[in-house]
């Protein structure tokens, strides 16, 4: 008994001075003490030669030694967890960061962001309004009656649970809810995404973008339309190119008229891409049809107003010499980082 009691008091000192150094060494003590061969369970096998008067000491004992080595093991686990996570912070901050990728503007952005800057500079403001709409704002305000050819242009999105919504096929539904709150003077400028029922290919694609813009007020005139569109072009791609109207039929305008500008290829001598005419078309425009006007409260007989649209990637394409419409909805990064170097103007 009195060698039993020698040996715990021993292993109980030797327990207390253990300094584990990490994981290895817990589990080095684990098995040393408490494993099935350890000196734990080597101990409680002496008991049966203790004689039986001191065997509830010598199991107390024992037990008590039991508890301090189970405890020391905890605490050489935890101390080795927090070891470990403090190894992993031993980092080299003098060692170069890892590269950060970072995104570029899309380029419909970038020419987005130019137009509406431009026109922002002529006091136009910014509107927006929702992709999904109905009837009203998208075609029968805009002096679109149902069964009006003029819906053939066309193709549209309808939702199948209710044919009076659909996605927008043009941004003029954000000025009818302008328009509708509003009364003039009013010059906003209208970005955003569109929707057309086409089969995708290099040219056509179910969904563009488009920038509209609209100025009502008094004594607006087609002068003003000129030369409002003059400006845009001129800050848009330069002051060499010039400016052209052709006649032309929408029905929310009258009198309604397309804009070329002069090649930016070959400066108006004729290549390729102006197909040997010297003049590309990049905007459609009008006055504001009085039946229109009439459809929000304005009347036509004090007010006017001139209207535009256009397509933002036939202006992305003409700027950027982008000649596949597919491109802008692939996120081909190979193609997006190519506009890195655009300064954005804003
Ligand atoms: C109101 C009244 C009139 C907007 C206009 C066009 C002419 C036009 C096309 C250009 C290329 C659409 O993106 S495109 O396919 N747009 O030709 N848009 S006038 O006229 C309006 C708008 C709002 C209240």
């Amino acid at each position: 008994m009195e060698e039993l009691l020698q040996q715990v008091d021993l292993y109980k000192k030797e327990i207390e001075n253990f300094i584990g150094e990490n994981g290895d060494t817990a589990e080095a003590f684990r098995i040393k003490f408490l494993g099935t061969k350890g000196i734990v369970k080597n101990l409680m096998q002496e008991m049966k030669n203790v004689p039986s008067e001191k065997k509830k000491e010598a199991g107390l004992l024992l037990n008590d030694l039991k508890q301090t080595a189970e405890l020391k093991y905890e605490t050489l686990k935890q101390q080795s967890t927090s070891n470990n996570q403090q190894s992993n912070m031993n980092v080299d901050y003098t060692l170069p960061g890892d590269e950060i990728n970072i995104g570029t503007r899309h380029p419909l952005s970038l020419v987005r962001n130019r137009i509406v800057s431009i026109f922002n500079r002529l006091g136009f403001t910014l509107a927006e309004g929702p992709e999904i709409e109905d009837d009203w704002h998208n075609f029968t305000s805009m002096n679109m009656p149902e069964n009006h050819p003029a819906r053939d242009m066309q193709d549209t999105f309808y939702v199948h649970q209710n044919p009076d919504w659909l996605l927008r096929t043009h941004t003029s539904s954000v000025q009818a809810r302008v328009m509708e709150k509003q009364k003039p003077p009013i010059r906003i400028i209208c970005p955003g995404r569109v929707y057309r029922n086409e089969t995708i290919s290099a040219r056509a694609h179910c969904f563009f973008h488009q920038v509209e813009g609209l100025y009502v007020d008094e004594n607006v005139s087609f002068a003003d339309l000129k030369q409002t569109l003059y400006f845009f072009v001129q800050e848009m791609f330069g002051k060499d190119v010039r400016i052209r109207f052709r006649p032309s039929y929408f029905p929310f305008t009258e009198p309604s008229a397309e804009m070329d500008i002069s090649c930016l290829i070959c400066g108006g001598s004729g290549c390729n891409v102006c197909k040997h005419t010297g003049w590309v078309e990049i905007l459609g425009s009008g006055m504001v049809h009085p039946n229109v006007l009439k459809n929000f409260d304005i009347d036509p007989e004090v007010y006017t107003g001139f209207a535009f649209g256009m397509g933002i990637e036939r202006i992305c394409q003409l700027k950027y010499r982008v000649n596949d419409l597919r491109l802008y909805s692939q996120n081909d990064v190979r193609f997006l980082k190519q506009f890195a170097g655009v300064v954005p103007l804003v």
